[in-house]
């Protein structure tokens, strides 16, 4: 059996995501956007809604939702403002399912239900100066200390890097063994020794703060080690496959957008005694757009799917990234050639589009690691 239709559950969730961005976000977003504004206001409000916790169970006070919904809310909160679709698609689908999945109960009780609330915000950091596609070459090291572990090293490419309440930290807890020495750590903002540094001035997703963290004998409890010593590679891994879901719906969602405002200008705009949706070199132009849009949008649906029905989506979310990152940076170029010189100001917004696309091609694997990954998968199934 198969269907394209969308339980009643994702259309309210799309309806409420969208909704919430023409009134709450599309306002203030070419100002957040030009003057690198983090929007807590709106984090804040998407807390009490329920977006802060979307794939949480309910008794840990999440939304329950399925990742096909999830996405559906990614999507849209991507097409107003990609920054607040990056912050929540790092809060969900790395920190709250990280700590969901491979926490204990002591560590589910005491953060999980806070990140859920809203009341805290998550961060991932796995990458650092070297160590950015070849993960497992992770500098920063953890030295077991009494009942502490004391963690010393530079991350960098955080996302809420300096707004964040909590922070998953990748570190090795013995070198020898290569990625099965590295383990994963949930470490607080103001705990003694980790400090957050260098906010970095991005090309695009102005509004979301990136940056790096450094830690200095950071001390962490013991319990804060998440699903045991060593255990944090596999982690990285498998929470990154479900995190490249959470991309490429953010890339649909700057495509669709990108599309919408051409399809419009496109009819609005004269040339030649016509609109300039009716010359053919513009029609396809659109058409092309629309196709790349619903190819990727199937393919990432597709992979949300996969999750939900716990069959294998490496290969599938690996996929939907690859294919859905690179049509959201086409688009959005195309987009700004069809507005002409409008398109390279501010105000017609499709010049942001591309530029809060480019990074969709990079973080979370860039589009060559997803190659790999892919051509991996292949291989394994021959
Ligand atoms: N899902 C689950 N497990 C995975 C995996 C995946 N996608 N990719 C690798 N693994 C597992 C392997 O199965 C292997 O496990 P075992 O030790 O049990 O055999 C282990 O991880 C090591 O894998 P491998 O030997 O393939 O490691 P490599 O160093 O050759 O490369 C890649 C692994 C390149 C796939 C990995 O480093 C990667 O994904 N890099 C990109 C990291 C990234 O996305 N960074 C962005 C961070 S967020 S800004």
């Amino acid at each position: 059996m198969i269907s394209f239709e969308m339980s009643e559950i994702t259309e309210q969730i799309r309806t409420a995501a969208r909704k919430f961005t023409q009134e709450e976000i599309a306002p203030g977003v070419i100002d957040r956007d030009v003057n690198s504004i983090f929007p807590s206001d709106i984090l804040h409000t998407l807390g009490e809604l329920g977006f802060m916790g979307m794939m949480v169970q309910p008794e840990y006070g999440g939304s329950g939702l399925d990742t096909v919904s999830y996405i559906a809310a990614i999507e849209e909160f991507s097409k107003v403002e990609a920054s607040v679709g990056t912050i929540l698609s790092v809060h969900n689908s790395l920190v709250n399912w990280i700590v969901e999945y491979f926490g204990n109960d002591f560590q589910k009780e005491k953060y999980l239900t806070r990140l859920a609330s809203g009341e805290f915000l998550g961060a991932f950091s796995l990458s650092e100066p070297e160590a950015g596609s070849d993960a497992t070459r992770q500098h920063t090291i953890a030295v077991k200390d009494g009942k502490n572990w004391l963690l010393t090293g530079t991350k960098n490419w955080v996302t809420s890097g300096s707004t964040a309440d909590i922070y998953i930290v990748f570190a090795q807890t013995n070198k020898e063994l290569g990625h099965k020495g590295i383990s994963c750590f949930l470490i607080e903002k103001d705990t003694p020794g980790f400090s957050s540094s260098k906010k970095e001035d991005k090309m695009g997703l102005r509004s979301s703060d990136t940056c790096s963290l450094g830690l200095l004998n950071a001390v962490v409890p013991e319990d804060n080690l998440i699903g045991g010593v060593g255990g944090g590679f596999r982690i990285a891994m498998e929470s990154l496959n479900g995190g490249r879901i959470g991309i490429a719906a953010q890339a649909v969602g700057i495509a669709q957008a990108a599309y919408e405002a051409s399809l419009k200008y496109s009819q609005e705009r004269h040339s030649f005694g016509k609109p300039i949706c009716e010359h053919q070199l513009i029609q396809q132009k659109l058409a092309r757009m629309a196709t790349n849009i619903e190819a990727a949008r199937l393919l990432t649906y597709k992979a949300a799917w996969l999750k939900d029905t716990h069959q294998n989506y490496i290969q599938a979310s690996a996929m939907a990234k690859l294919f859905a990152t690179t049509i959201a940076n086409d688009i959005t170029r195309e987009a700004i050639q069809i507005h002409g010189g409008y398109g390279y100001v501010r105000e017609y917004q499709v010049e942001r589009f591309f530029r809060d696309a480019k990074v969709t091609e990079i973080y979370e694997g860039t589009s060559e690691i997803q190659h790999i990954v892919i051509a991996r998968e292949l291989l394994k199934n021959c």
